[in-house]
């Protein structure tokens, strides 16, 4: 008998956007394959879990079918790339999307291992095959560590763009994008009691013309692939070759790769890093509905059929999916006509949007137990459980819709962006995790320790106090995150590296 190896299986979606009919496919490969649940990641993907090795095969095959894929959704390559939550909102929206995807073909590795071991030799749509020999971007030997791009579209940062290795922010004028600002160095990962590895924010490094977009990913990426560190995984992404090789020679090395000097960088605001729950229309005219998906799992459970409810609404074919970095879902492009329709089949299956309180909407929980190997402690599972005594304290303060950004993981590699949630718990051990305070609502500044292992007892006993002192002295449109910086809990993390500094 062989082991019973079951695996995890992610796909790649730029831009989170799935049509009803892949929609269909997909779940049926949850039920067929899967642990009957789809899994929405913080990088607007699906991830399946519980796939045994005997039926991994029939599973590459089913999402190939779906036209879709997993190519480098994994590996020291360029990884899932993200864009704005809504690709139908607006004209600049739609723009970025179309990037994200042209983005993510333009950075497959050539290589094609993974139509010959999974599709017989199929060829992916859109994929450009060649020689390995001629893998001009990765090289023989690809880069030191994964690396990620974003595109965002102001005045939302629901991609949360400065975590990432590197971003755009889109420059909008009369409607389109005229061109973006580059960010690079963002990274959420560190070790616990390695000061030498910190979660970082990306720079904005300048701005380029909207057609020079992928020759500037190109330059960022492929200075990270020939300056990166090889010999020490812990620090191989882009965030510590900035710091090792200092920022401006960094910037002089793209401006030189490129040819010309990237401008200077143009104004923006980003106004929240979380998605717009509920309903929205878009400049077409059609209606968006973004659903709350508690730490991005779709699953059945008696009284919340979600994953059917879903099913039943992708069967009508009257809308399209996108998955958002903050693990939620929005029903995307549907016609005033079929908003009923929609509004009948949520509420049949027990799963009507119903009123959260602004913590939960802003909440993120990475998957950790029981099957990421690397959880020191709980997240998904019991985050909602936390949040629901976090709601008992804000309900006691009044304030129970004032938005505020929690972020959880299971242990300090940061899949749930915990560094920039405006309470962030990380996990050192069963049942207890490091208390994080001070991140700003708009992704743009990350959060500091607040206290260390603590359990839950502990975390409700400190956030208590500090939560009622904000609902009585809070100024008027003050955040949560800068309220325990001016009240002095915690001191700002205002250089993107002094993550640890006290
Ligand atoms: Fe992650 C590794 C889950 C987004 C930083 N991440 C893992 C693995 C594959 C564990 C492993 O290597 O064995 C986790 C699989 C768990 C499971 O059972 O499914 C895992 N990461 C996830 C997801 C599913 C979290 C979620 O709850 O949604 C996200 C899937 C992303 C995707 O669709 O591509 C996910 N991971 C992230 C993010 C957030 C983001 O990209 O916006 C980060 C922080 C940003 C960054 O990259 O710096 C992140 N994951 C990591 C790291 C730390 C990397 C580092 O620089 O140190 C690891 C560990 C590693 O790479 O060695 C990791
Ligand atoms: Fe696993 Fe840690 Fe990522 Fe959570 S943050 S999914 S525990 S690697």
């Amino acid at each position: 008998l062989d082991k019973a190896f079951i695996f995890m299986v992610r796909l790649r979606i730029p831009g989170g956007f799935v049509t009803s009919s892949q929609w269909r496919q997909l779940d049926d490969i949850a039920v067929n394959y899967g642990n009957k649940s789809l899994r929405v990641t913080t990088r607007a993907t699906f991830q399946f879990h519980g796939i045994i090795k005997s039926n991994l095969k029939r599973t590459m095959q089913a999402i190939h079918a779906a036209g879709l894929d997993t190519i480098a959704a994994c590996g020291d390559v360029t990884r899932g790339v993200m864009s704005v939550a809504n690709p139908y909102l607006s004209k600049a929206h739609r723009e970025a999307y179309e990037l994200a995807k042209r983005t993510s073909l333009y950075f497959l590795p050539k290589t094609g291992a993974y139509s010959e071991i999974w599709l017989n030799g199929d060829p992916i749509p859109g994929k450009e095959y060649t020689n390995p020999e001629k893998e001009t971007i990765y090289g023989q030997t690809y880069l030191p560590r994964k690396f990620k791009f974003v595109f965002a579209v102001p005045p939302d940062n629901d991609v949360d763009v400065f975590a990432h290795d590197c971003g755009f922010i889109a420059i909008v004028e009369n409607g389109e994008i005229v061109g973006w600002n580059v960010t690079a160095g963002g990274g959420m990962g560190m070790t616990h009691g390695v000061p030498e590895t910190f979660p970082r924010l990306g720079d904005v490094l300048g701005y380029c013309s909207n057609d020079k977009t992928i020759e500037v990913a190109e330059a960022i990426l492929t200075i990270q692939r020939d300056w990166g560190n090889r010999s020490n995984r812990a620090r191989a992404r882009l965030k510590y070759t900035i710091e090792d090789h200092g920022l401006e020679n960094f910037k002089a090395e793209i401006n030189k790769r490129l040819g010309f000097d990237l401008a200077p960088p143009r104004p923006y605001t980003f106004t929240r890093n979380g998605d717009h729950i509920g309903w929205l229309q878009g400049d077409d005219k059609k209606w968006h509905l973004t659903l709350y998906i508690e730490s991005g799992r779709i699953k059945d459970v008696p009284g919340h059929r979600l994953k059917s409810a879903i099913r039943a609404i992708a069967d009508l074919d009257i809308c399209d999916f996108v998955m958002t970095a903050n693990q939620n879902l929005i029903l995307a492009n549907i016609s005033a006509r079929s908003k009923s329709k929609i509004e009948k089949i949520l509420a049949e299956h027990g799963v009507a949007p119903k009123s959260l309180s602004g913590a939960r909407r802003n909440s993120i929980a990475c998957v950790a137990l029981p099957t990421c190997a690397l959880a020191l402690a709980e997240s998904e599972r019991y985050m909602p459980h936390l949040l629901t005594k976090i709601e008992g304290i804000l309900d006691k303060a009044g304030l129970t819709d004032e938005e505020i950004v929690v972020r959880m993981t299971g242990c300090p590699n940061g899949c749930g962006r915990p560094y920039l949630g405006e309470i962030g718990f990380v996990g050192r051990s069963p049942g207890l995790y490091n208390l994080y305070l001070g991140a700003a609502f708009d992704g743009a500044r990350m959060n500091k320790l607040y206290a260390q292992d603590v359990d839950e007892k502990r975390a409700l006993a400190l956030l208590e106090p500090i939560l009622l002192h904000y609902a009585k002295d809070r100024q008027k449109g003050e955040h949560f995150g800068d309220f325990t910086i001016r009240a002095g809990y915690v001191k700002p993390t205002l250089v993107s590296n002094q993550f640890h500094a006290d």
